[in-house]
């Protein structure tokens, strides 16, 4: 509202009291001599007249410059309004007013202000207990900035006062400011800065000529005290845990934040909070913690070292240090890390040869298997066991034996009484040889002891075999034939390392005393039933067999029993018969002649060519008899003197060149116990110019008959004596001679 703007001051004039007594042609103008207008607001002038019914208006200011306003008539009135209000406003005023001849003038001031906000207040930074800052009020768009007044407080203390006095040089709107620098302290906390600016113009209202600004110190303190407390200890196990509380103290409360130190890299932020709790600790996470509290006003920071140990770790190897490993079996050797959260294995032969093997991995330990285990195991095996930047090693070593089977004994052929023996015994497959110590042993007594000291060193199985001789005799039947074999390493640990093997002895005899007994007679008549029985010692009893021997020499075998039974012996059981005693260490045999008497038949008596012959002929006397054998057959020349007996062969007699004294009356005899045959022939030789001769005695076999030697007839007739009388085997052998 321009009425609120323009101040009237009232002045007294008396000319217009003149001119309304006379009611005579009046000017007036509203307000009166003086406006204070504000810059931009509007303003407005009034001018009135009384006494004249249609008055004519003219404005102009004093200096003869633009109006720079609007104006108005109505009536008797003359409204000029500046709106807005500009410096361009700031003159003197006239109006005149004509009426008719009349013409009345009157004048105003107009001044103008401008106030339009509130001061400001600017700090140069932020405050901060102890450090220095300026604060600044500004009051803008100040006009006439001469009669401008600033006090600058803080709380009820005035820090500053400033009145602007020097005019200025041209007419402008200008900003002024009044600038203290002062050193908060913390009891500046919650205190205001105020700042009061005040344009002196008695003619506007308090309200917009005073003008006040407040600020509340918002004193900051930067982070100090910044305190680490670490739980339990910044000396860390592996895999332990750590809590780390971090305080700070500044206003804003810090905000506080853990981190890592990376060295030359950015840190790593670890918590947004004062506590910090870390787990499961490796080494590597060893370093520099830092905990820093940050607020507006700065910050501060705590370093903590942790320091996480490495937990001891061990390295541990089984089977042990040492393994007997038998060659062709499988052997697993494990090597385990304990105190290792993640190790890594290797394995090696300590020479670095292939190791001939496979590994695998089980958790925190290594396997590494053998299998089979052969000779290119034999080495020491070092596995190496890394644990972050710790490394262990241990080494195993694997021993090779082998030792599979118990000794095998043997015995060439069987033992046989009397009779010098072999034992052997041999351990087969053994490793290493030169320790294989072997023992035989007879019952308790140690008979032959063989070691290997000299066995040369080789990748093989090798035979340990040790021989012995001697002459087992029958009492050593029932005796242990024991062999020992022992490996004899004390230094390595494996079952068994002794064998042993047992062999019971059986010592065998070779038949003997063989007997043969003929039961009733080795001599019989036909018909009649002999028992041959056979016995003899031996070990194993002997096994007893009959045969009988034929012509030709062979054997023809009748019977395994003791006793050879011939129920009704008939004339072709004559003959020798073997008794055989044999069992596993030899045989032994007896021979006995059964001689089965028949009576002699079917005899045969002839002359070839014929029984007339020509002195000088050769002439052939054959004798056969039907029934053998051993059927005495005697051919005989008969005489007057005696009769001799003719030595035939084949049961012939050859008569060469014939003589007169061959012919005569030969006879062919067979005689037995059982009877008697005979048949006669006469030679009847014709002569050519001689007598002939008396015939002599001739005996011959039968035909089946061998060799008759040319005996007497005394040797005959003791023969016929022996025969009648009782048989005797040693007799009977004699008698083929
Ligand atoms: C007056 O008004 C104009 C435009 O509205 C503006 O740009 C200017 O700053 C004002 N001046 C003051 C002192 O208020
Ligand atoms: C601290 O911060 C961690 C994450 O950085 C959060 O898990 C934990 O709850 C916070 N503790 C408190 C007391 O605010
Ligand atoms: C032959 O032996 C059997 C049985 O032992 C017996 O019965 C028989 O009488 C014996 N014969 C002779 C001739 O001894
Ligand atoms: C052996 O003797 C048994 C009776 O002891 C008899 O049965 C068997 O026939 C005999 N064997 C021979 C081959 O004589
Ligand atoms: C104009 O002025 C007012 C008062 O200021 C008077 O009341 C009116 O009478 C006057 N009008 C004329 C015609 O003089």
């Amino acid at each position: 509202m321009p009425g609120k703007m323009a101040v009237t001051l009232g002045v007294s004039n008396i000319l217009w009291m003149v001119l309304v007594a006379s009611q005579a042609f009046t000017i007036e103008i509203v307000p009166e001599s003086q406006i204070v207008a504000q810059i931009n607001g509007s303003a407005s002038l009034t001018c009135r007249t009384t006494g004249c019914a249609d008055p004519s208006f003219s404005w102009r200011t004093q200096i003869d410059s633009p109006l720079n306003a609007r104006v108005r008539k109505e009536g008797n009135t003359s409204v000029l309004t500046m709106d807005p209000v500009s410096f361009w406003n700031e003159h003197s005023y006239l109006c005149t007013a004509t009426c008719g001849a009349r013409k009345e003038e009157k004048a105003v001031e107009v001044l103008i202000y401008s106030f339009p906000k509130d001061p400001e207040i600017h700090l140069s930074g932020p405050l901060e207990v102890g450090k220095p800052v300026t604060a600044t009020c500004l009051v803008r768009d100040v006009y006439p900035f001469e009669r401008l007044e600033m006090d600058l407080l803080k709380g009820d203390r005035l820090l500053k006062n400033q009145e602007f006095l020097e005019p200025a040089e041209t007419k402008s709107l200008e900003t002024k400011g009044l600038a203290v620098t002062f050193t908060p302290t913390s009891d500046d906390i919650g205190e205001a800065l105020v700042c009061r600016a005040q344009l002196h113009i008695s003619e506007i209202d308090e309200a917009l000529r005073k003008r006040e600004k407040r600020r509340t110190l918002q004193v900051h303190i930067s982070p100090r005290n910044t305190v680490v407390s670490v739980s339990p200890s910044t000396r860390l196990q592996e895999g332990g845990s750590v809590t780390m509380t971090c305080t700070s103290e500044g206003l804003p409360a810090p905000q506080i934040t853990w981190s890592r130190s990376l060295g030359g890299r950015r840190p790593q932020l670890l918590s947004g909070n004062g506590t910090l709790t870390l787990v499961a600790m490796r080494p590597e996470d060893s370093g520099v913690y830092v905990c820093e509290g940050v607020n507006p006003a700065g910050r501060d920071r705590k370093e903590v070292e942790l320091v996480v140990q490495e937990k001891p770790f061990t390295v541990e190897i089984s089977p042990g240090p040492q393994v007997a490993a038998r060659i062709g079996d499988s052997v697993e050797l494990t090597c385990s890390a304990v105190g290792c959260a993640a190790p890594s294995f290797s394995w090696r032969t300590q020479i670095d040869s292939p190791l001939h093997g496979q590994v695998r991995p089980a958790g925190t330990s290594s396997k590494l298997t053998l299998n089979p285990v052969s000779f290119e195991h034999e080495r020491s095996y070092l596995c190496t066991v890394t644990c972050g930047r710790r490394k262990q090693e241990k080494m195993i070593k694997v021993d090779l034996y082998s030792f599979p089977r118990d000794p095998e004994i043997e015995m060439s052929g069987g033992l046989v009484h009397g009779e010098p023996a072999t034992v052997s015994c041999k351990v087969p497959d053994v490793y290493p040889l030169d320790r294989l110590q072997i023992q035989l042993l007879k019952g308790e007594r140690l008979m032959e002891s063989k070691n290997f000291l000299e066995a040369l060193e080789r990748d093989s199985l090798e035979t340990g075999s040790v021989e012995m001789t001697f002459t087992p005799t029958a009492d050593d039947t029932g005796e242990a034939l024991v062999c020992r074999a022992e490996l004899q390493i004390d230094e390595m640990e494996f079952e068994p390392k002794q064998r042993q093997s047992t062999e019971m002895l059986r010592v065998q005899i070779a038949p003997r005393n063989i007997a043969v007994s003929v039961s009733p007679s080795s001599t019989l008549e036909e018909g009649q039933s002999v028992n041959l029985t056979c016995s003899g010692d031996g070990l194993p009893a002997p096994k007893i067999q009959w045969s009988r021997q034929l012509r030709d020499g062979s054997l023809q075998f009748l019977s395994e029993n003791t006793t050879l039974t011939l129920t009704s012996a008939g004339r072709g059981d004559s003959g020798v018969y073997v008794c055989e005693g044999s069992n596993q260490a030899g045989k032994s045999r007896k021979e006995v002649e059964l001689i089965v008497q028949v009576a002699p038949q079917d005899m045969q008596l002839r002359a070839s060519p014929s029984e007339r012959v020509q002195e000088g002929d050769t002439v052939t006397i054959y004798c056969t008899c039907g029934n053998y054998p051993k059927t005495w057959i005697i051919l005989k020349k008969k005489a007057e003197t005696g009769d001799t007996v003719l030595k035939a062969v084949g049961g012939a007699y050859v008569i060469h060149k014939v003589q007169l004294e061959d012919a005569g009356v030969y006879e062919c005899e067979s005689k037995s116990e059982l009877g008697r045959q005979s048949r006669s022939l006469t030679l009847d030789v014709q002569g050519r110019e001689r007598d002939y001769f008396s015939p002599g005695f001739l005996m011959l076999y039968c035909a089946s008959s061998l060799l008759i030697p040319t005996i007497g007839t005394i040797v005959y007739l003791a023969r016929r004596a022996t025969m009648r009388g009782s048989y005797s085997l040693v007799d009977a052998q004699k008698s083929k001679v």
